[in-house]
């Protein structure tokens, strides 16, 4: 099933034919792209983190381990490239595997970075992610996007079009559509 349209915010993912009975998609469902950091990782937080996504109500489109190269973290990062603790950010985003995962949900960019908190995890709103189980920065478990428009350039940037799923689930009705 193609995500062309809903990739390019032209509208949802469901062909018409193809939404569940009673089910149309709100017009702001949006992807996003979070990576679990090596600190996830190293600290057995990984199933943690994935739960609380799930609980939330967002859903897993695609989930892998990327293992990041400094040129892929370049770009990622460039934002940052002018920083003291460029080189050492891509170093330690290079310790380990990461866990990339796209998530789906109805103005789930806001939605993902809200949970996941402050980037200084000291400074982060408790609940959060970063703030329930962080203490330091780089070291602050998880990276999600920012904005609409980069959600969409990093999704493209860690995973192919073939690795991201649509699929139904029944509780898509709570999630995504307008009510039962
Ligand atoms: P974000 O992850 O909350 O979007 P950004 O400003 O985009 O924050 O920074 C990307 C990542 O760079 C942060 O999550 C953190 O791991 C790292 N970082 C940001 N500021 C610092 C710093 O002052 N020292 C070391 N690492 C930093
Ligand atoms: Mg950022």
């Amino acid at each position: 099933m193609s995500n062309l349209n809903y990739l390019s915010g032209l509208g949802p993912i469901w062909p018409p034919g193809l939404m569940p009975p009673g089910l149309s998609y709100m017009p702001d469902t949006q992807r996003t792209l979070v990576l679990l950091k090596p600190d996830a990782l190293q600290r057995d937080l990984l199933g943690e983190i994935i739960r609380r996504f799930e609980l939330k109500g967002l859903k897993i489109v695609a989930l892998k381990f990327i293992r990041l190269s400094d040129e892929m973290l370049t770009e990622h990062y460039s934002h940052l490239a002018d920083k003291p603790f460029f080189a050492s950010l891509k170093q330690f985003m290079m310790q380990t595997p990461v866990v990339g995962i796209v998530l789906e949900g109805i103005d789930c960019v806001e939605s993902v970075r809200k949970i996941v908190g402050a980037t200084n995890p000291r400074s982060a709103d408790a609940g959060t992610i970063r703030a329930d189980f962080s203490m330091n920065v780089p070291s602050n478990l998880i990276h999600a996007s920012d904005s609409v428009e980069n959600a969409v350039t990093e999704v493209k940037r860690f995973f192919k079009e073939d690795e991201l799923f649509s699929y139904e689930k029944i509780t898509d009705r709570f999630q995504f559509g307008e009510g039962i």
